[in-house]
């Protein structure tokens, strides 16, 4: 078919046929949407820079870029939004109970990294419009461009938004992995979904740090870029953080429209070998080796930080854990080569020795013999915040 004058007919024929084409190639979701400027989202992110709480590191920084089809594909005319579910149940806990020294990642880095994933199935579906509509342009986002991938996703009609600013999908829920095709083609949109929420509030009460109001989020509190950020966090998040290694669901995990959500059809995004179903022993990951974090971790999309991220991470976790057994990895993790696994450990040592006092005067005599070798100014301050906490409190005692 030539499509550059086509009639209304045969668009919409397409588009079934398109849609019958993504479903079969694993792209879940999948909706139309028209490609214009996005004018009220562009109102929304100058308001949310104001504020201060954008733009994010890890999102495209130009918001005229943003808003404007145009930039992402000269001549576009329509968006087509996917999505793939990536929800797995959790693994059912052992009989004895679920071990305190066990850290925790998001469920959307338990598997391999969507980014290549849906990468890869859109550029299949690129090709298929390139067969099947010459003379017209096509090119594909996963994430990192500049398209604001859940606002295509509300306008094409897969989903809406959530006050926890998450896209929430009738089928799956929030748990959604989300991509868009640009292209030329005038494909006939299809409709938004109504809106959510009502006068619910239970992500913006379950968020351990306050990062939400309605429909916004101050991303520098969230702890999902909190446990992404390298180098040291600063300590009034380190409590919240729990044994969080990458990632945060609490907001997704409250939300009643994720009480249905079916199921991840795909088994490449359940948790990966080595992974323990996305809890894995902390003692275990802080003797992890460089190839082990390779083996583990490379494939999903809790890599891309490196190892240090995740065992700075297993570190907090450790301390926030006040299980005494925490206590030699804490010790050992000062003698680190990492001066960000060492500036933790003071910390989490501070902070074991508070919730468990049984531990205290081993806490404090390591964190003292440390403070007698120790060069870095860093985790010098760390050291020495760790032994006042640690005095304060067996003075109160
Ligand atoms: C930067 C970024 C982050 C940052 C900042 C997140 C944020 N909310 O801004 C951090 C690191 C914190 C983060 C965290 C997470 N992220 Co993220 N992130 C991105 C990225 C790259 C850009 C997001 C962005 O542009 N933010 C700027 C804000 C203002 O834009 P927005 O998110 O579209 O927000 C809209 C709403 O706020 C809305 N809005 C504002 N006011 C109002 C008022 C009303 C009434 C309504 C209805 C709407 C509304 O309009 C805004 C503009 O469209 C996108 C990929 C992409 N290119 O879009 C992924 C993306 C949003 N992230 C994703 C995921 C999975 C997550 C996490 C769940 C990961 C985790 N488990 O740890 C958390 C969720 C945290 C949360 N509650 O949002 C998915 C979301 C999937 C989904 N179903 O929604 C995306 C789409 C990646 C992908 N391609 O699949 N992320
Ligand atoms: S991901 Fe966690 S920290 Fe971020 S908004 Fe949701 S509940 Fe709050
Ligand atoms: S938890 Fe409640 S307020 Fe938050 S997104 Fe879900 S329905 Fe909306």
């Amino acid at each position: 078919m030539s499509t550059t004058q086509a009639p209304q007919r045969d668009l919409a024929q397409l588009k079934q046929e398109m849609k019958a084409y993504a479903l079969e190639i694993g792209l879940d979701l999948v909706g139309v949407a028209p490609a214009d400027p996005f004018l009220q989202e562009a109102e929304r992110l100058e308001a949310r820079r104001a504020r201060g709480h954008g733009p994010n590191p890890y999102e495209h920084p130009a918001i005229d870029e943003r808003v404007d089809p145009q930039r992402w594909l000269p001549g576009a005319r329509a968006i087509i939004a996917c999505g793939i579910a990536y929800y797995h149940p959790d693994a059912p806990p052992p009989p004895n109970g679920r071990a305190a020294l066990r850290g925790w990642l998001s469920r959307y880095c338990r598997g391999l990294d969507y980014h290549p994933l849906l990468h890869a199935r859109l550029q299949r579906l690129v090709e298929w419009l390139e067969e099947r509509a010459p003379g017209h342009r096509h090119v594909a986002y996963v994430d990192t461009g500049p398209p604001l991938d859940r606002a295509v996703a509300e306008r094409a009609g897969i989903g809406k938004f959530g006050k926890h600013t998450n896209l929430i999908t009738r089928e799956y829920g929030t748990w959604v992995f989300l991509g868009e095709v640009v292209t030329t083609l005038p494909l006939p949109p299809d409709e938004p979904q109504p809106p959510a929420c009502g006068s619910c509030t239970l992500c913006i009460d379950a968020c351990p740090t306050g990062a939400l109001t309605e429909w916004q989020l101050d991303s520098n509190r969230c702890l999902s870029y909190i446990t992404q950020m390298k180098g040291i966090i600063p300590a009034e998040f380190r409590a919240a953080m729990g044994n969080r290694l990458f990632g945060c669901d609490d907001c997704q995990d409250v939300c009643p429209y994720n009480r249905r959500a079916r199921p991840s059809p795909h088994p490449e995004v359940a948790p990966a070998d080595g992974l323990e179903g996305g809890e894995p022993s902390l003692l275990r990951l802080m003797a992890m080796t460089g190839s082990e974090f390779r083996r583990w971790f490379g494939s999903t999309a809790a890599g891309w930080r490196g190892k240090t991220t995740i065992q700075r991470n297993a570190v907090i976790a450790l301390g926030n854990s006040g299980d005494p057994a925490a206590l030699p990895a804490l010790v050992a993790a000062l003698e680190s080569e990492s001066e960000v696994i060492r500036a933790h450990a003071a910390w989490a040592l501070g902070r074991l020795a508070r919730l468990s006092p049984a531990v205290a005067p081993e806490a404090r005599a390591a964190l003292a013999a440390q403070l007698h070798r120790e060069q870095a100014a860093a985790v010098r301050l760390e050291l020495n915040a760790a032994l006042e906490a640690v005095d304060a409190d067996t003075g109160r005692r």
